[in-house]
């Protein structure tokens, strides 16, 4: 059943994403239209009370718009026709925080008003407060509020994709990081499920440190009050061999030693470990 008094919405895009949010929103009384590319994926969301729009001008007139499609190239090439006056797009496809900047001005230009954003959640959570949906630009929290937890993080667009990246990087240093400890545990036949509680504890223990050492990174000052980096380059040769002589890959160990020897080498042996920022905000690799 519709609610009145819930904000009408738009999906543009029904792949596997755009069909969780369409359904949020239906489940969450807003009158909901749809429109894809290929209409047959519209067909369940219809049966269930969401309206088919028939082009994409009236797609983006009959609410607030949420664009959720392959790329920001796709995005282009779906609104490029479209008549955008007055029009409210919230865009949640993925791209960078350049794409997303410059599809605010172009949305600008046509007369509407653009939010930018990144779902930090797979489709199964959408609708569920675990569902972390990031937000730039032009405030409109209160309306996704079906889709789970809304964070809006300000006026520049491109802090939505910007967080997305830094939340991607999270992930794959985390379970990059726990593959190879698994690989190494593996070869004295400790298996993943073994293993993995003790990856767990020291994740979140090294996640306890992260405040501290980001004030270090904001105050640039890194005294060695846990240990100098040097100490941590020693573990990282004591670590590299390891791997080497259990005969697994070397490469992640190998690229934490080359961050480390670059700081050591611009005379930061003796501070503490987020000295590191240094090397990671230089462009190149
Ligand atoms: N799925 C996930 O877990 C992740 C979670 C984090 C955020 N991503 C991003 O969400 C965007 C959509 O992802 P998706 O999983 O829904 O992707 P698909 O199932 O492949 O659906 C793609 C839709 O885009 C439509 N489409 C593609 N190109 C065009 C175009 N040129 N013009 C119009 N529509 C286009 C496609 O239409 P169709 O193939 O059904 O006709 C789908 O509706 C994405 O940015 C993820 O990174 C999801």
């Amino acid at each position: 059943m519709t609610n009145d008094s819930k904000a009408p919405v738009t999906i543009l895009g029904l792949g596997l994403m755009g069909q969780a949010l369409a359904a949020a929103f239906l489940d969450n009384g807003h009158p909901t239209t749809v429109w894809n590319r290929t209409p047959a994926k519209a067909e369940h969301l219809v049966a269930r009370g969401a309206r088919l729009a028939t082009t994409i001008d009236d797609a983006v007139k009959a609410g607030l718009a949420i664009i959720c499609l392959t790329d920001y190239h796709a995005v282009h090439d779906l609104l490029a026709p479209a008549d955008l006056d007055g029009a409210v797009l919230v865009n949640l496809t993925s791209g960078t925080s350049t794409e997303a900047r410059d599809t605010a001005r172009w949305a600008a230009q046509r007369g509407a008003r653009y939010v930018d954003g990144a779902i930090m959640a797979t489709p199964p959570y959408i609708g569920t407060p675990d569902a972390l949906i990031l937000l730039s630009g032009a405030p409109v929290d209160d309306q996704l509020t079906a889709l789970g937890t809304v964070n809006h993080l300000g006026p520049d667009h491109g802090l939505a994709s910007l967080y997305d990246a830094g939340g991607l990087t999270m992930m794959w240093g985390i379970l990059n990081a726990w593959l190879h400890g698994t690989a190494l545990l593996r070869t004295a036949g400790v298996n993943a499920a073994t293993y993995a509680p003790f990856a767990q504890h020291l994740a979140r223990g090294v996640a306890e440190w992260l405040p501290g050492y980001a004030s270090q990174i904001d105050n640039n000052a890194y005294p060695a009050e846990a240990s100098a980096l040097e100490t941590d380059a020693r573990a990282m040769d004591h670590l590299i061999a390891e791997s080497e002589a259990v005969g697994i890959n070397t490469a992640l160990p190998r690229l934490f030693k080359t961050f480390a020897a670059r700081a050591i080498s611009a005379g930061h042996g003796g501070e503490q470990y987020p000295v590191l920022i240094e090397e990671f905000i230089k462009p190149g690799n």
